[in-house]
């Protein structure tokens, strides 16, 4: 039945839906079954008997449970959402769903790491997907989408050279999730075109805090076609409500063993709480006659247009706000494809999206194992589909009459072709001409400009960031060369960089040779290098991270640390107010046992070793004299220091409640002597959880990381 509080994708994935409560256990046939704990037997200590359907059924259902995880992005954690347009595109393009203010279309949005197999950690330092499925009224529109607006390669020939490098080796199958090793690093210093990427890549921004906290980038230069047929070259953004956050990689190791569904749970959490994830929408328009005004080529997915020269236009807003019901039928068997287009958007000639349009399609055939993939409920349309495709493994439409065939008499001639004014796609009609050639423009040998003013964007805590993270990937190295090699590209965007990577690996920073500046007669593009280009753009700040700090603790989690003795009165005041601005408190305990505060018995979701301060934003030592020396006691101070020296090294607002002192006195804080707005002492002269909250909402104190970890 019709839900009208949901949307019609909703509406649709209920009829596929069931429930097994208060339901009789049945076969795949829907016989009911008697006995679910014994095989049919010959005697109750004799062979099982071939005659057993119910056993067989549900062995072979068993053993045919797992399907193909995805070549590359794997590790998935997906939600159901709705995209509402809040300022008609309609000059721009014809796509229903971009032109209809107020318009709201149901998506569903899959998020990624890359590298790593299904059960891998979130945390891995990598890029993450940023996959939408738009269930428009004109069919699916999929934007496969990343967190980085470019791409390591120029052309999808490299793609599989790229996997290969950066998946594990195949000799020993090392490592997992991880980019630190030879065969990745090797690959990308003999790729100059990717190190705009890798600026990306070992910055923060390849460790977010939440998959709520990152941008989301359609990466390639698509083409938006109006009704007058006139094109406009437009980049994709999402930016978060809630700014674009990152954890201290430290921080991220350490999340990697306490909880390796960080992320997964985090989504998952804050959608249950009602704390929906959402961002801002927009598009960087370019007129067709200004492809070429620029200083690198729209069709380069290694490039990014500076915010500075084509503002980012606000037109949308997408929420997620539903979970999935079933991950497997669902999030696991969602398939995505750059080339699920509606009329009014087309594609560019950006060689990496063209070999794209072959590999999606591709890949859901061994994934899914048939051309109907599309009947999956996930992947439907709420749009019907009408075509003569029929038969293949798992058709599930039953499509009436004789005629699969056009034109066809019998059928009346159905299902019809649409004419454009009846929404029918035709591709946008352009002059293309060209000798047939194995070649790279030369439009895109400039591999380093990007990717020095990614890096001079950068505020000073994220390029030491950037710098720690070369050295940890290319101290896992072991090829000597390769190292020199890297360091020897770095040189190109920053010599500082260079020098202090160098430094820390024991290489010399020696200058590879003079860049040639076209590709090489024979094709080895290891020699390719760059032409630099002057950038119009120095700095960018939509590069960085620092700015997107949205004063808020909306959705953030703080661990409240007690014992017996903890001031409940006091714990709960703070507790009601930040709540009231959207935060989560969980309360962490030396062990599970109830608490008793002084006026009331509180149950802890925590203890001390169940989990780690890298799991919240930010911890509060629950005042009360008693509490702080259970605390202290000697089974439990090195676990309450560790979560107070964590916190504090990894730059966290801390907040000692009245009575803590001991807590303090014993941490690493009390040996420092700098100011430090985000440790906050209780006092009665000030507004300390005033003070507490405002920290929160700055994230982290990147800043005074030096000063709190020497
Ligand atoms: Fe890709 C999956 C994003 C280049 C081939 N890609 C995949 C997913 C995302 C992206 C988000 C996961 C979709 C999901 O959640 O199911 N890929 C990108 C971006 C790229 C890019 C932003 C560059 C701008 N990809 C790219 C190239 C190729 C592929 C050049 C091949 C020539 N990608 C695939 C794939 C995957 C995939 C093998 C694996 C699983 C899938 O498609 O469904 O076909």
């Amino acid at each position: 039945m019709k839900n009208e509080n949901q949307n019609e994708k909703l509406n649709q994935l209920d009829s596929h839906t069931t429930s097994n409560e208060n339901e009789k256990l049945t076969t795949n046939q829907g016989i009911k079954i008697n006995n679910n704990q014994d095989s049919l037997k010959s005697g109750d200590r004799g062979p099982t008997l071939l005659e057993d359907f119910i056993l067989r059924e549900k062995i072979t259902h068993f053993d045919h449970e797992r399907i193909p995880e995805r070549i590359v992005h794997a590790r998935g954690s997906g939600a159901h959402g709705i995209f509402k347009l809040n300022k008609s595109l309609s000059p721009y393009t014809k796509a229903d769903f971009l032109s209809k203010a107020g318009l709201e279309t149901p998506v569903f949005v899959r998020f990624s790491t890359v590298a790593g197999s299904k059960g891998s950690t979130d945390l891995a330092r990598d890029v993450r997907g940023f996959a939408i499925k738009f269930y428009t009224q004109e069919g699916n529109y999929d934007l496969v989408a990343n967190n980085m607006p470019v791409f390591f390669i120029q052309d999808a020939i490299k793609f599989p050279d790229l996997v290969h490098a950066v998946k594990p080796e195949p000799d020993n199958e090392i490592p997992q999730a991880a980019s630190a090793h030879d065969t990745f690093w090797d690959f990308i210093s003999l790729m100059p075109e990717s190190m705009h990427m890798i600026m990306w890549l070992m910055s923060d921004r390849a460790i977010p805090r939440s998959l709520r906290m990152m941008e989301g980038f359609g990466v390639h230069s698509f083409k938006f076609i109006n009704e007058q047929g006139k094109v406009h070259f437009v980049k994709f953004h999402f930016k978060p409500r809630l700014g674009v956050h990152s954890v201290a990689w430290d921080e991220a190791q350490r999340i990697s063993g306490v909880d390796p569904d960080f992320h997964k749970r985090d989504l998952w959490e804050s959608i249950e709480t009602g704390a929906y994830p959402e961002w801002d929408f927009g598009v960087q328009l370019i007129p067709e006659e200004d492809e070429h005004k620029f200083d690198f080529d729209l069709l380069d997915p290694t490039k990014l247009v500076p915010e500075e020269e084509v503002p980012v236009e606000i037109v949308g807003t997408l929420t997620l706000n539903k979970n999935p019901e079933n991950f497997f039928a669902e999030t696991e068997q969602v398939a995505f494809h750059p080339g699920h287009l509606v009329p009014g958007i087309d594609f560019t000639n950006d060689p990496l999206l063209q070999g794209r349009l072959f590999s999606y399609t591709d890949t859901q055939l061994s994934r899914l194992g048939s051309p109907n993939f599309h009947e999956i409920p996930i992947n439907r349309s709420v749009n019907t589909v009408h075509n003569n495709q029929r038969d293949g493994h798992m058709r599930q439409q039953v499509v009436k009459g004789k005629v699969s065939y056009e034109p066809n008499s019998t059928g009346g001639g159905c299902p019809f072709q649409s004419m454009m004014s009846e929404g029918g796609f035709a591709s946008h009609e352009e002059k293309v001409s060209g000798e047939k050639v194995r070649k790279r423009s030369q439009s895109f040998v400039d591999h380093y400009s990007q990717a020095k003013l990614f890096y001079n964007s950068q505020s000073g805590p994220e390029q030491t960031h950037l710098q720690n993270a070369l050295v940890f990937e290319l101290s896992k190295v072991t090829i000597p060369e390769i190292r020199e090699r890297m360091v020897g590209q770095l040189a190109f965007i920053d010599n500082i960089l260079a020098k202090k990577v160098a430094e820390k690996l024991g290489v010399k920073v020696k200058k590879l040779k003079q860049p040639n500046q076209s590709i090489p007669a024979d094709g080895d593009i290891s020699k390719l290098q760059s032409e630099e280009r002057e950038s119009k753009t120095k700095i960018s700040e939509a590069l960085s991270m620092k700015d997107t700090v949205k004063n808020t603790i909306k959705s953030r989690k703080i661990g409240f640390i007690l014992a017996n003795g903890a001031d409940g009165t006091v714990l709960n005041a703070l507790k009601t107010k930040l709540e009231k601005e959207g935060a989560t408190v969980e309360l962490i305990a030396p062990s599970l046992a109830p608490v008793s505060a002084t006026d009331e018995i509180l149950s802890p979701k925590h203890s001390l070793t169940s989990i780690a301060s890298v799991c919240f934003d930010a911890l509060y030592l629950s005042a009360g004299e008693k509490s702080a020396e259970e605390l202290m006691n000697p089974e439990n101070k090195h676990l309450t220091l560790r979560f107070i020296n964590e916190a504090y090294k990894h730059c966290k607002a801390i907040y000692f409640g009245a009575g803590t002192e001991i807590l303090y006195s014993n941490s690493n804080i009390a040996m420092k002597k700098h100011e430090d707005p985000a440790v906050i002492i209780a006092a009665k002269d000030r507004d300390s959880d005033e003070q507490f909250i405002r920290a929160i909402s700055g994230h982290r104190v990147w800043d005074l990381e030096l000063a709190r970890n020497t």
